[in-house]
C-alpha cells in the first residue's frame, strides 16, 4: 500500500525542505483547512441541519445572502482570529475588513475569502466551494487598513479552494506548484491525492454562461463562434461546453482535465468591469492556474498584475489552458 501523506506532513515538508512557507503561514493554512472541514459538515447536512435557504439579508454587492454563506463566513472568522497568524481578514460577504481583535496577538498575514462560492447551487445540491487568498502585510505597525489589502495578486503568499462535491477536495498553492488533498471522512484527515497538477495547454472544452451571448463584446463572441463552428470552422475541431455556475467547480474541472473558463465583461452594465471579484475569486484562481502551467487574463492584462483600487473590485476573467487564453487575449488586443 502506498504511504498516505497528510496535509500537515506536506506543509511541514514545504517548510523544512523547500523553505517555501514560514511557520505562521503553515498554521494559517491548517486553520483554513480545518474551517473548510466544518463548512463541509454543514453543507453535507443540508436540509437536516436547517441550513438551506435565504438568510433574508444582502451583502455589500446587493446579493441575497444564503444561510450557508453567513455560517461559512462565521466559521472562517472564528477559526482564524485567535491563532496569532493574522492581522486582518476580508470577505466577499462583509462590507469592511475584520481586524484581529486586540485581545489576540497580531500576525503578519491577511486572509481574504469567498466563504461559499456558487450560492445559487447551495439549495439544489450541486458543487459549491470556499476560495481563499493570503497576502503578507507590508510594514510592522499594529494597525491595518483596507489599503494594506490592495496589492496585486502576484504578491499572494498562498491561495486555494475547497470544493464541496461528491468528494471534498482542498486545492492549494504556496507558489511551488499545485497540490490536491481529498478529505477522508472516516479519519477526518486531508490526504494528498495529486501533486504537480498541470493544465494541458490545449483543450476542446469551454465554460461560459451562454445565456449572456447577446451582451458579449466582439472578441468573446468571435472566440465562442469559432468554437461552435466545430470541425468545419477555423479551429478544425469540435468543442464541448460545461457551465456549473460555481467558479470553484468549473476551475476544479479545468485543473483536472483542462479547459477554458470565461466570465467576461459584457454590455449589460458597461461601467462594471466584470462580475467576478478580483480579490476573492480571480486572484486566487489565477495563482492556482498559473502554478499549474495555465494562464489568466482580463482579456488585456495578466490578472495577477492588476492593481486593485478597492476591496470588492470586480474584474473580467479568462483562465485555463494556455493556448486558448492566449487566443482570446489576442482577439481582445487586436480589437482594442
Ligand atoms: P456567488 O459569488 O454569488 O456565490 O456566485 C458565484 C459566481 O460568482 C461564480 O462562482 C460563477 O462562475 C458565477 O457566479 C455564475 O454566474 P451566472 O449565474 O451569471 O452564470
Ligand atoms: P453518463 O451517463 O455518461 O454519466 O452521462 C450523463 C448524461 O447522460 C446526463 O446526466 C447529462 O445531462 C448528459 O450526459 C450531459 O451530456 P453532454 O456531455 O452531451 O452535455
Amino acid at each position: 500500500m502506498t504511504k498516505r501523506i497528510s496535509l500537515t506532513q506536506y506543509l511541514v515538508e514545504q517548510q523544512r525542505e523547500h523553505g517555501h512557507i514560514p511557520g505562521q503561514l503553515r498554521l494559517l493554512i491548517e486553520v483554513v483547512a480545518r474551517a473548510c472541514k466544518r463548512i463541509a459538515i454543514a453543507v453535507n447536512k443540508g436540509a437536516l441541519g436547517e441550513v438551506l435557504g435565504s438568510a433574508g439579508s444582502e451583502n455589500v454587492q446587493g446579493e441575497v445572502q444564503k444561510k450557508l454563506d453567513i455560517i461559512s463566513n462565521e466559521v472562517l472568522i472564528e477559526a482564524n482570529e485567535w491563532g496569532g497568524h493574522l492581522a486582518a481578514m476580508a470577505s466577499e460577504e462583509m462590507d469592511d475588513i475584520h481586524v484581529v481583535p486586540n485581545r489576540y496577538p497580531q500576525g503578519e498575514y491577511m486572509l481574504l475569502f469567498d466563504p461559499l462560492d456558487g450560492s445559487s447551487n447551495i439549495d439544489v445540491n450541486v458543487s459549491i466551494g470556499t476560495i481563499f487568498s493570503v497576502l503578507r502585510k507590508v510594514g510592522h505597525n499594529r494597525g491595518v487598513s483596507e489599503e494594506d489589502f490592495l496589492q496585486p495578486g502576484k504578491f499572494q503568499a498562498a491561495a486555494g479552494y475547497c470544493v464541496y462535491g461528491p468528494q471534498t477536495t482542498l486545492v492549494l498553492t504556496v507558489g511551488d506548484g499545485v497540490a490536491m488533498f481529498t478529505l477522508d471522512r472516516e479519519t477526518g484527515s486531508w490526504v494528498l491525492t495529486s501533486e504537480n497538477v498541470q493544465i494541458p495547454a490545449d483543450t476542446k472544452e469551454f465554460a461560459i454562461n451562454m445565456s449572456n451571448m447577446r451582451h458579449w463584446d466582439e472578441p468573446v463572441k468571435r472566440y465562442i463562434d469559432e468554437c461552435l463552428a466545430g470541425k468545419e470552422g477555423p479551429r478544425g475541431k469540435d468543442f464541448n461546453m460545461r457551465w456549473v455556475a460555481s467558479m470553484v467547480a468549473d476551475v476544479h474541472r479545468i485543473l483536472t482535465r483542462g479547459g477554458v473558463f470565461l466570465y467576461p465583461w459584457d454590455k449589460r452594465e458597461p461601467a462594471k468591469p466584470g462580475k467576478l471579484r478580483l480579490m476573492y475569486e480571480a486572484n486566487p484562481m489565477a495563482f492556482l492556474v498559473e502554478q499549474a502551467g495555465g494562464m489568466a487574463t482580463n482579456g488585456h492584462q495578466r490578472i495577477m498584475d492588476l492593481g486593485p483600487t478597492k476591496l470588492h473590485e470586480r474584474v473580467s476573467v479568462i483562465l485555463g489552458s494556455k493556448n486558448e487564453v492566449q487566443r482570446v487575449t489576442e482577439y481582445h488586443l487586436e480589437s482594442a
